[in-house]
């Protein structure tokens, strides 16, 4: 239900909104990022989207959780979109036929009563699992959703740190621009330029009846991710890691079949393992288990990350092109996010609090919000999805990493910069940096959450 604009009467209450957002993307059992663009569960906005409906329900937010994990693969993966059965086929592509998870994903463990995408998400759910049951401790406990969701969520981390880690550096590749979550970032431009697009006659965008085409990707990198995704497919999703080489080793009796052409160490991917490695050690003890374990990697994991992917001429992070072997050279939002981590170096974290407010991002100049690519860079386009207009989960992970790092000013500026835009674009999926000006789709659920979130 959304609330009826009368111009005669003041406008309800940011929160009201907000909370009216996520009450109409709620299915029962969790919430769609936007009914008309994405109809189905995704595994990263579910878990931004919880963090903010805590706060209106802890027990659905608790729920959002449980209802992607239950779509969890036996390999330990989390798949990046459970779809809905009740919605057309032809709502959203690509669809559970093109997946056929429960067919080619039989290997890797896909599950058999629920149709997933093959591919993942950044892992933001631990961190959100962890503030979820600070939202309400004691539901939390009577209902054992710590317990239950612990397995579950280790199983998670095991699976990328043990079968993703393609450049053997210790750091999770992503195999697809979509399970970064960035899908046409100007950094994905050189490693994608190696793969053969699918025909364009060969599917069908269900995207172009909801969205503008000039603010979406094109047909070129739409042809792109259909082709490495119906490869994925056609290896049965299985990964190139080390577990997964030599299990492919002993069974084909070689070196096993090559890996996709797209391997990428991103380094908003990793700062979020690194994040959620925290609190699953919250987690666990919180379930009386002692967690150093845990601790020791994500202290590991960011040693890593800053060994594999700080660039210092550029002051900040870059992704790593694994099967070329070099650091990609452009400015993304996702350089900066690592600013979350709590054991980064503190020269590292002054530099990027430097870059943020620097020409190329321009907060607390030209920007109002961090644009998701470098104001200064040749793909910059303050329109197109991922290649310049900012987004609300990467300014949010930004606020909290400039207040974490004690610039709290900064935070505070842009935690204003952040709701006014939300409540002024109606909650838009991505705006343009210098004017707040709304795009893509409004009334989006991660966006509406995370204001309640900055709200609280
Ligand atoms: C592909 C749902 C998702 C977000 C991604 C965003 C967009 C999908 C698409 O929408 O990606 O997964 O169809 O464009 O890029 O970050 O999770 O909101």
């Amino acid at each position: 239900r959304t609330v009826a604009y009368d111009p005669t009467r003041p406008a309800p209450p940011l929160h009201v909104r907000a909370a009216a957002v996520l009450e109409a993307g709620w299915t029962g059992t969790s919430t769609v990022p936007s009914r008309g663009l994405y109809p189905h569960q995704w595994s990263w906005d579910s878990a931004f989207i919880a963090i903010g409906l805590r706060h209106v329900s802890p027990l659905r937010a608790q729920t959002e959780l449980e209802t992607l994990l239950a779509a969890q693969w036996a390999d330990g993966r989390i798949p990046h979109i459970v779809f809905n059965p009740s919605v057309p086929l032809d709502a959203y592509f690509p669809s559970p036929d093109f997946w056929r998870s429960s067919a080619a994903g039989r290997a890797a463990g896909a599950p058999r009563t629920v149709q997933t995408s093959g591919i993942v998400q950044p892992p933001v759910h631990a961190l959100a699992a962890w503030l979820v049951h600070l939202a309400d401790p004691g539901l939390s406990r009577a209902r054992g959703f710590l317990t239950r969701a612990y397995p579950r969520l280790a199983a998670w981390h095991r699976y990328l740190l043990h079968r993703r880690d393609l450049g053997g550096g210790g750091l999770v590749s992503v195999v697809h621009p979509w399970e970064q979550g960035m899908d046409n970032s100007p950094c994905w431009d050189r490693p994608l330029s190696r793969v053969t697009p699918a025909p364009a006659r060969s599917f069908r965008r269900a995207d172009l009846d909801h969205g503008s085409p000039e603010d979406r990707p094109t047909d070129l990198d739409y042809g792109r991710y259909v082709r490495l995704a119906s490869d994925y497919r056609d290896r049965g999703y299985a990964d190139g890691g080390i577990e997964g080489a030599a299990r492919r080793a002993s069974v084909e009796g070689g070196g096993g079949r090559r890996a996709g052409d797209f391997a990428v160490e991103d380094p908003a991917f990793n700062a979020l393992l690194i994040a959620s490695e925290y609190a699953l050690a919250r987690i666990a003890r919180e379930l009386g288990a002692a967690a150093p374990a845990r601790q020791d990697r994500a202290e590991r994991l960011t040693d890593a990350l800053v060994e594999r992917l700080w660039e210092p001429s550029a002051g900040m992070f870059l992704c790593r092109d694994v099967r070329a072997g070099e650091l990609i050279p452009e400015r993304g939002v996702s350089g900066l996010v690592p600013l979350l981590l709590p054991d980064l170096p503190r020269d590292l974290a002054a530099t990027l609090v430097r870059t943020v407010c620097g020409p190329h991002f321009g907060l607390g100049g030209t920007t109002r919000l961090v644009p998701s690519y470098d104001l200064l860079g040749d793909a910059f386009d303050p329109h197109r999805y991922w290649r310049g207009p900012a987004w609300f989960n990467t300014n949010w992970l930004l606020e909290r990493g400039l207040r974490l790092h004690g610039e709290r000013g900064r935070a505070d500026a842009l935690r204003r910069g952040i709701l006014h835009t939300a409540g002024a674009s109606d909650f838009a999926e991505y705006v343009d940096p210098y004017t707040g000006q709304a795009c893509g789709a409004t009334g989006f659920g991660w966006t509406a959450a995370l204001t309640l979130d900055l709200l609280h």
